[in-house]
């Protein structure tokens, strides 16, 4: 076990066991144009982290460690969307419209893809997930428990939304979780650090958080 000063303890990463979960880095919540924008935020918050988020992803890739990606997505008849998804709040675009870079939040959209600065590379696993966690209709606890993998540490998009809800829905599962404090970021200032705040409370109910720095000090200590 490597011991990452984390709060609220340091937090014991197994390297043969451990996975990087990227959380929904698409254009649709990055960009102008896409999804997030439709809803009225301010994505600029979110493309600030895309440096963080590609030192992160390079040090599990120099270590040859299980990098995997989420992508928020809907088949293109949205037969996996629900109702409710579709026509809650008032967007100036819905999920399926026409945006500026193609259907918004739908598999295979030029707006659906993840950022090319985070792009996945051959090997890594991409999830395709309807819901906002990782494990709702996914099979994701199948494919990361045929890798043995008991450890994830979280980065990406947004924090209080899709990043908590599958970081909870694996901490119910088992898994040892870590979120990076600089690669996760909300459009809401508030909800990221009440989310950050309430992750590690009570003895890390939810699990730990660490910024990128501790986590490549603890894992590339200076010889
Ligand atoms: C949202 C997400 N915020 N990836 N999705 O709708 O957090």
């Amino acid at each position: 076990m490597i011991p990452v000063p984390a709060q609220p303890y340091p937090y014991p990463l197994d390297p043969d066991h451990v996975a990087l979960v990227v959380i929904d880095m698409q254009r649709d919540f990055i960009e102008k144009g896409g999804f997030g924008d439709s809803l009225g935020n301010d994505v600029r918050r979110l493309e600030a982290i895309v440096p963080t988020t590609a030192a992160l992803i390079g040090l599990f890739r120099k270590k040859g460690w299980t990098v995997v990606h989420t992508r928020e997505a809907h088949l293109p008849d949205l037969s996996d969307c629900p109702p409710s998804k579709v026509t809650r709040g008032n967007p100036s675009l819905k999920i399926g419209e026409e945006g500026a870079m193609g259907r918004l939040l739908v598999r295979g959209e030029p707006g659906n893809q993840i950022v090319p600065e985070l792009a996945p590379i051959a090997g890594e696993i991409v999830i395709d997930k309807p819901g906002k966690g990782m494990f709702w209709a996914t099979g994701a606890h199948e494919m990361l428990a045929a890798r043995g993998i008991t450890h994830l540490v979280f980065a990406g998009v947004t924090t209080e939304v899709c990043v908590q809800t599958s970081m909870r829905e694996a901490n119910d599962r088992g898994y040892e979780c870590l979120l990076i404090e600089d690669a996760t970021e909300s459009y809401f200032a508030e909800f990221k650090a009440a989310t950050l705040k309430m992750i590690a409370a009570q003895g890390g109910i939810v699990g730990w958080i660490t910024p990128l720095a501790a986590l490549s000090a603890a894992t590339e200590p200076a010889r």
